[in-house]
Protein backbone atom coordinates (compact mmCIF):
# COMPACT_ATOMS: atom_id res chain seq x y z
CA UNK A 1 0.00 0.00 0.00
CA UNK A 2 1.56 3.32 -0.72
CA UNK A 3 1.66 5.31 2.27
CA UNK A 4 -0.16 8.85 2.69
CA UNK A 5 1.65 12.14 2.73
CA UNK A 6 2.09 14.69 5.57
CA UNK A 7 3.52 18.17 5.03
CA UNK A 8 4.33 20.88 7.08
CA UNK A 9 5.94 23.93 7.52
CA UNK A 10 8.15 26.37 9.50
CA UNK A 11 8.71 29.76 9.66
CA UNK A 12 12.30 31.16 9.43
CA UNK A 13 11.74 33.86 11.42
CA UNK A 14 14.27 33.55 14.35
CA UNK A 15 15.45 31.36 16.51
CA UNK A 16 13.19 27.61 17.05
CA UNK A 17 11.93 27.01 20.91
CA UNK A 18 10.67 24.28 22.50
CA UNK A 19 7.65 25.58 21.85
CA UNK A 20 8.07 24.73 18.10
CA UNK A 21 9.64 21.34 18.91
CA UNK A 22 7.06 20.18 21.68
CA UNK A 23 3.84 21.48 19.34
CA UNK A 24 4.78 19.97 15.91
CA UNK A 25 8.80 19.23 15.34
CA UNK A 26 8.91 15.91 17.38
CA UNK A 27 5.85 14.69 15.05
CA UNK A 28 7.51 15.65 12.08
CA UNK A 29 10.00 13.59 12.99
CA UNK A 30 7.99 10.78 14.79
CA UNK A 31 5.77 10.49 11.39
CA UNK A 32 8.77 9.57 9.24
CA UNK A 33 8.72 5.78 9.21
CA UNK A 34 5.14 5.26 8.24
CA UNK A 35 4.07 8.43 6.24
CA UNK A 36 5.75 10.50 2.88
CA UNK A 37 6.93 13.09 4.97
CA UNK A 38 7.51 16.44 3.33
CA UNK A 39 8.84 19.43 5.42
CA UNK A 40 9.83 22.89 3.89
CA UNK A 41 11.29 25.95 5.43
CA UNK A 42 8.60 28.52 4.83
CA UNK A 43 10.20 31.65 3.84
CA UNK A 44 7.89 33.26 1.68
CA UNK A 45 6.02 33.33 5.07
CA UNK A 46 8.59 34.99 6.40
CA UNK A 47 8.50 38.04 4.23
CA UNK A 48 5.09 39.12 5.17
CA UNK A 49 6.23 40.71 8.51
CA UNK A 50 9.22 43.49 8.15
CA UNK A 51 12.56 41.55 7.88
CA UNK A 52 16.56 42.29 6.85
CA UNK A 53 17.36 40.52 4.24
CA UNK A 54 20.50 39.15 5.35
CA UNK A 55 19.01 37.79 8.76
CA UNK A 56 16.76 36.21 6.39
CA UNK A 57 18.96 34.64 4.60
CA UNK A 58 20.75 33.06 7.33
CA UNK A 59 17.75 32.24 9.33
CA UNK A 60 17.04 29.86 6.36
CA UNK A 61 20.20 27.91 6.69
CA UNK A 62 19.84 27.97 10.39
CA UNK A 63 16.43 26.66 10.49
CA UNK A 64 17.22 23.96 7.89
CA UNK A 65 20.05 22.88 10.05
CA UNK A 66 17.71 22.92 13.25
CA UNK A 67 15.55 20.69 11.40
CA UNK A 68 18.17 18.29 10.80
CA UNK A 69 19.62 18.62 13.94
CA UNK A 70 15.92 17.94 15.42
CA UNK A 71 16.02 14.23 13.44
CA UNK A 72 14.27 15.31 10.57
CA UNK A 73 16.02 12.92 8.20
CA UNK A 74 16.36 14.38 3.88
CA UNK A 75 16.88 10.80 3.59
CA UNK A 76 13.76 9.54 4.30
CA UNK A 77 12.02 13.13 4.31
CA UNK A 78 11.51 15.69 1.35
CA UNK A 79 13.54 18.34 2.93
CA UNK A 80 13.17 22.17 1.06
CA UNK A 81 13.14 25.63 0.77
CA UNK A 82 9.46 27.05 -0.17
CA UNK A 83 10.66 29.85 -2.28
CA UNK A 84 12.56 27.23 -4.57
CA UNK A 85 9.19 25.84 -5.21
CA UNK A 86 7.51 28.44 -7.55
CA UNK A 87 4.22 25.94 -7.30
CA UNK A 88 3.49 26.82 -4.00
CA UNK A 89 3.11 30.67 -4.89
CA UNK A 90 1.04 29.53 -8.30
CA UNK A 91 -1.90 27.15 -6.66
CA UNK A 92 -2.21 30.04 -3.93
CA UNK A 93 -3.12 32.27 -6.57
CA UNK A 94 -5.52 30.14 -8.14
CA UNK A 95 -6.60 29.14 -4.20
CA UNK A 96 -6.91 32.95 -3.44
CA UNK A 97 -9.60 33.03 -6.26
CA UNK A 98 -11.80 30.96 -3.88
CA UNK A 99 -11.10 32.57 -0.66
CA UNK A 100 -14.11 34.75 0.93
CA UNK A 101 -12.69 37.44 2.46
CA UNK A 102 -14.60 36.76 5.64
CA UNK A 103 -12.64 33.72 5.85
CA UNK A 104 -9.50 35.58 5.98
CA UNK A 105 -11.08 38.36 8.15
CA UNK A 106 -11.80 35.94 10.64
CA UNK A 107 -7.91 34.66 11.60
CA UNK A 108 -7.11 35.52 14.85
CA UNK A 109 -3.33 35.68 13.72
CA UNK A 110 -3.64 37.86 11.06
CA UNK A 111 -5.37 40.41 13.72
CA UNK A 112 -2.84 39.86 16.34
CA UNK A 113 0.14 40.68 13.77
CA UNK A 114 -1.52 43.18 11.74
CA UNK A 115 -2.08 44.65 14.83
CA UNK A 116 1.94 45.03 15.10
CA UNK A 117 3.19 45.49 11.67
CA UNK A 118 0.26 46.86 10.19
CA UNK A 119 -2.55 45.53 7.41
CA UNK A 120 -0.52 44.07 4.22
CA UNK A 121 -2.13 42.19 1.77
CA UNK A 122 0.46 39.52 2.23
CA UNK A 123 0.11 38.99 5.91
CA UNK A 124 -3.77 38.84 5.15
CA UNK A 125 -3.24 36.42 2.61
CA UNK A 126 -0.79 34.05 4.48
CA UNK A 127 -3.34 31.52 5.11
CA UNK A 128 -4.00 31.05 1.26
CA UNK A 129 -0.31 30.30 1.04
CA UNK A 130 -0.29 27.85 3.35
CA UNK A 131 -3.17 26.12 1.98
CA UNK A 132 -0.97 25.83 -0.88
CA UNK A 133 1.68 24.65 0.57
CA UNK A 134 -0.34 22.04 1.96
CA UNK A 135 -2.95 21.00 -0.94
CA UNK A 136 0.23 20.92 -3.84
CA UNK A 137 1.32 17.99 -2.52
CA UNK A 138 -2.13 16.99 -2.11
CA UNK A 139 -1.05 15.78 1.62
CA UNK A 140 -3.24 13.89 3.94
CA UNK A 141 -2.04 15.39 7.41
CA UNK A 142 -0.58 18.17 9.06
CA UNK A 143 1.44 17.83 12.15
CA UNK A 144 1.45 21.59 13.75
CA UNK A 145 0.72 22.98 16.96
CA UNK A 146 -3.04 24.30 17.55
CA UNK A 147 -2.14 27.85 17.18
CA UNK A 148 -2.87 26.32 13.03
CA UNK A 149 -6.02 24.86 13.51
CA UNK A 150 -8.10 27.69 12.34
CA UNK A 151 -5.47 27.94 9.22
CA UNK A 152 -6.10 24.13 8.76
CA UNK A 153 -9.57 24.97 8.77
CA UNK A 154 -9.59 27.31 6.12
CA UNK A 155 -7.37 24.53 4.26
CA UNK A 156 -9.86 21.88 4.45
CA UNK A 157 -12.29 24.12 3.51
CA UNK A 158 -10.41 25.60 0.10
CA UNK A 159 -9.72 21.61 -0.46
CA UNK A 160 -13.54 21.34 -0.69
CA UNK A 161 -14.59 23.78 -2.56
CA UNK A 162 -12.29 23.55 -5.34
CA UNK A 163 -13.01 19.59 -5.42
CA UNK A 164 -17.01 20.43 -5.28
CA UNK A 165 -16.16 23.25 -8.33
CA UNK A 166 -13.84 21.26 -10.98
CA UNK A 167 -13.93 17.47 -9.29
CA UNK A 168 -12.11 15.52 -6.72
CA UNK A 169 -8.48 16.65 -6.51
CA UNK A 170 -7.73 17.02 -2.82
CA UNK A 171 -7.61 14.48 0.15
CA UNK A 172 -8.77 16.80 3.04
CA UNK A 173 -6.34 17.36 4.77
CA UNK A 174 -6.01 16.14 8.78
CA UNK A 175 -4.34 18.42 11.53
CA UNK A 176 -1.83 16.24 13.71
CA UNK A 177 -1.38 17.87 16.74
CA UNK A 178 -0.14 16.76 19.66
CA UNK A 179 -2.36 15.40 23.24
CA UNK A 180 0.50 17.23 25.57
CA UNK A 181 2.51 20.22 24.17
CA UNK A 182 0.54 21.70 21.46
CA UNK A 183 0.17 25.21 22.95
CA UNK A 184 3.59 25.68 25.29
CA UNK A 185 3.34 29.21 26.73
CA UNK A 186 5.63 31.87 27.43
CA UNK A 187 7.79 31.66 30.83
CA UNK A 188 7.47 35.06 30.96
CA UNK A 189 3.55 35.32 30.35
CA UNK A 190 1.87 31.75 30.57
CA UNK A 191 -1.35 33.36 29.23
CA UNK A 192 0.60 33.66 25.78
CA UNK A 193 1.96 31.08 23.70
CA UNK A 194 6.04 31.20 23.72
CA UNK A 195 6.39 32.86 20.11
CA UNK A 196 9.81 33.62 18.12
CA UNK A 197 8.70 37.07 17.82
CA UNK A 198 8.21 37.57 21.40
CA UNK A 199 10.08 40.83 22.42
CA UNK A 200 10.92 39.03 25.65
CA UNK A 201 14.00 36.34 25.05
CA UNK A 202 13.44 35.18 28.88
CA UNK A 203 10.01 33.82 27.59
CA UNK A 204 11.48 31.05 25.00
CA UNK A 205 13.45 28.73 25.73
CA UNK A 206 15.58 28.27 22.26
CA UNK A 207 16.82 24.79 21.41
CA UNK A 208 20.46 26.13 21.06
CA UNK A 209 20.54 27.97 24.11
CA UNK A 210 23.43 26.86 26.71
CA UNK A 211 22.43 25.12 30.05
CA UNK A 212 22.84 28.05 31.67
CA UNK A 213 20.78 29.97 30.08
CA UNK A 214 17.89 27.31 30.22
CA UNK A 215 18.50 27.40 33.95
CA UNK A 216 18.05 30.84 34.29
CA UNK A 217 14.87 30.93 32.29
CA UNK A 218 13.04 28.57 34.29
CA UNK A 219 14.32 30.16 37.98
CA UNK A 220 12.56 33.83 36.66
CA UNK A 221 9.76 31.59 34.98
CA UNK A 222 6.69 33.50 36.09
CA UNK A 223 4.27 31.43 38.17
CA UNK A 224 1.50 32.20 41.14
CA UNK A 225 1.36 33.51 44.79
CA UNK A 226 0.88 29.98 45.94
CA UNK A 227 3.02 26.99 46.89
CA UNK A 228 1.66 23.96 45.75
CA UNK A 229 2.30 22.17 42.52
CA UNK A 230 -0.65 21.33 40.84
CA UNK A 231 -2.28 21.63 36.89
CA UNK A 232 -5.01 24.06 36.80
CA UNK A 233 -4.71 25.94 33.22
CA UNK A 234 -6.85 28.30 34.23
CA UNK A 235 -5.58 29.43 37.72
CA UNK A 236 -2.56 28.45 38.05
CA UNK A 237 -1.08 28.86 34.11
CA UNK A 238 2.51 29.13 35.09
CA UNK A 239 2.78 26.49 36.82
CA UNK A 240 0.79 23.89 34.33
CA UNK A 241 2.95 24.69 31.76
CA UNK A 242 6.09 23.80 32.96
CA UNK A 243 4.06 20.38 34.56
CA UNK A 244 3.05 20.10 30.60
CA UNK A 245 7.01 20.25 29.54
CA UNK A 246 8.22 18.50 32.53
CA UNK A 247 5.98 15.34 31.87
CA UNK A 248 6.69 15.32 27.59
CA UNK A 249 10.18 15.25 28.98
CA UNK A 250 10.42 12.85 31.50
CA UNK A 251 7.97 10.39 29.76
CA UNK A 252 5.87 10.86 33.14
CA UNK A 253 2.12 11.41 33.54
CA UNK A 254 1.44 15.01 35.44
CA UNK A 255 -0.23 13.35 38.25
CA UNK A 256 2.74 11.65 38.87
CA UNK A 257 5.00 14.66 38.59
CA UNK A 258 1.91 16.60 41.12
CA UNK A 259 2.60 13.71 43.32
CA UNK A 260 6.37 13.80 43.74
CA UNK A 261 6.63 17.77 43.56
CA UNK A 262 3.68 18.99 45.48
CA UNK A 263 4.74 20.37 48.00
CA UNK A 264 8.59 20.72 47.11
CA UNK A 265 8.52 24.40 46.39
CA UNK A 266 8.22 26.16 43.14
CA UNK A 267 11.96 26.54 43.41
CA UNK A 268 13.40 23.43 43.30
CA UNK A 269 10.48 22.18 40.82
CA UNK A 270 11.58 24.68 38.30
CA UNK A 271 15.11 23.37 38.98
CA UNK A 272 14.13 20.28 38.57
CA UNK A 273 12.27 21.11 35.38
CA UNK A 274 15.09 22.82 33.57
CA UNK A 275 17.67 20.03 34.57
CA UNK A 276 15.47 17.82 31.94
CA UNK A 277 15.07 20.42 29.15
CA UNK A 278 18.92 20.67 29.29
CA UNK A 279 19.18 16.79 29.13
CA UNK A 280 16.87 16.58 26.28
CA UNK A 281 18.39 19.76 24.26
CA UNK A 282 22.04 18.04 24.44
CA UNK A 283 21.56 15.80 21.82
CA UNK A 284 20.49 18.28 19.67
CA UNK A 285 22.86 21.07 19.99
CA UNK A 286 25.41 18.16 19.48
CA UNK A 287 23.94 16.95 15.95
CA UNK A 288 23.96 20.53 15.20
CA UNK A 289 27.06 21.93 15.51
CA UNK A 290 28.80 18.38 13.81
CA UNK A 291 26.65 19.36 10.57
CA UNK A 292 27.92 22.04 7.74
CA UNK A 293 26.43 24.93 6.32
CA UNK A 294 27.64 23.97 2.85
CA UNK A 295 26.44 20.37 2.84
CA UNK A 296 23.17 21.54 4.20
CA UNK A 297 22.37 23.84 1.70
CA UNK A 298 23.56 21.32 -0.66
CA UNK A 299 20.86 18.94 0.29
CA UNK A 300 18.18 22.13 0.22
CA UNK A 301 18.86 22.31 -3.25
CA UNK A 302 18.68 18.67 -4.03
CA UNK A 303 15.59 18.77 -2.15
CA UNK A 304 14.32 21.48 -3.79
CA UNK A 305 14.38 20.29 -7.23
CA UNK A 306 12.87 16.88 -6.27
CA UNK A 307 9.62 18.85 -4.69
CA UNK A 308 9.95 21.00 -8.23
CA UNK A 309 9.06 17.64 -10.06
CA UNK A 310 6.60 16.40 -7.47
CA UNK A 311 4.64 19.93 -7.18
CA UNK A 312 4.90 20.16 -11.29
CA UNK A 313 3.05 17.15 -11.72
CA UNK A 314 -0.20 18.17 -9.50
CA UNK A 315 0.20 21.48 -11.00
CA UNK A 316 -0.21 19.94 -14.22
CA UNK A 317 -3.62 18.08 -12.98
CA UNK A 318 -4.69 21.34 -11.40
CA UNK A 319 -4.27 23.37 -14.42
CA UNK A 320 -6.16 21.07 -16.11
CA UNK A 321 -8.80 20.78 -14.31
CA UNK A 322 -9.07 24.93 -14.02
CA UNK A 323 -8.57 25.56 -17.57
CA UNK A 324 -5.26 26.59 -17.67
CA UNK A 325 -3.87 23.19 -19.17
CA UNK A 326 -1.24 22.89 -21.88
N1 LIG B 1 4.11 27.91 21.58
C1 LIG B 1 3.92 26.89 20.76
N2 LIG B 1 3.51 25.69 21.22
C2 LIG B 1 3.30 24.63 20.39
N3 LIG B 1 3.53 24.70 19.06
C3 LIG B 1 3.95 25.87 18.54
N4 LIG B 1 4.25 26.27 17.29
C4 LIG B 1 4.62 27.57 17.32
N5 LIG B 1 4.57 28.05 18.55
C5 LIG B 1 4.16 27.03 19.35
C6 LIG B 1 4.21 25.39 16.12
O1 LIG B 1 5.50 25.41 15.55
C7 LIG B 1 5.37 25.23 14.15
C8 LIG B 1 6.22 26.22 13.42
O2 LIG B 1 5.76 27.52 13.71
P1 LIG B 1 6.00 28.68 12.68
O3 LIG B 1 7.43 28.91 12.51
O4 LIG B 1 5.27 28.41 11.44
O5 LIG B 1 5.39 29.99 13.23
P2 LIG B 1 4.46 30.40 14.34
O6 LIG B 1 3.34 29.46 14.55
O7 LIG B 1 4.02 31.77 14.04
O8 LIG B 1 5.44 30.30 15.54
P3 LIG B 1 6.15 31.39 16.35
O9 LIG B 1 7.28 30.74 17.03
O10 LIG B 1 5.18 32.09 17.21
O11 LIG B 1 6.72 32.38 15.28
P4 LIG B 1 6.46 33.90 15.01
O12 LIG B 1 6.99 34.56 16.20
O13 LIG B 1 7.25 34.16 13.79
O14 LIG B 1 5.00 34.13 14.85
C9 LIG B 1 3.88 25.34 13.81
O15 LIG B 1 3.37 24.04 13.60
C10 LIG B 1 3.28 25.94 15.06
O16 LIG B 1 1.96 25.49 15.26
Amino acid sequence: MTKQTVFSGIQPTGDVHIGNYLGALRNWVALQDEYDTIYCVVDLHATTVPYDPKELHDSRILTAKLLMAVGVDPSRSLLYFQSQVPQHAELSWILGSMTPLGALNRMTQYKEKAEKVGQMLGLYSYPVLMAADILVHKAHAVPVGDDQTQHLELTRDLADRFNNRFGETFPIPEQITPKRGARIMSLQDPTAKMSKSDGDPRGSVLLLDSADTIVKKFKTAVTDSEREVRYDREKKAGISNLLDIFSIYTGRSVEDLVDEYVDAGYGPFKEAVAEVVVGGLAPIRNAFNSLDDEDVSRIMARGALDARTRAEQEMADVRRRVGLGA
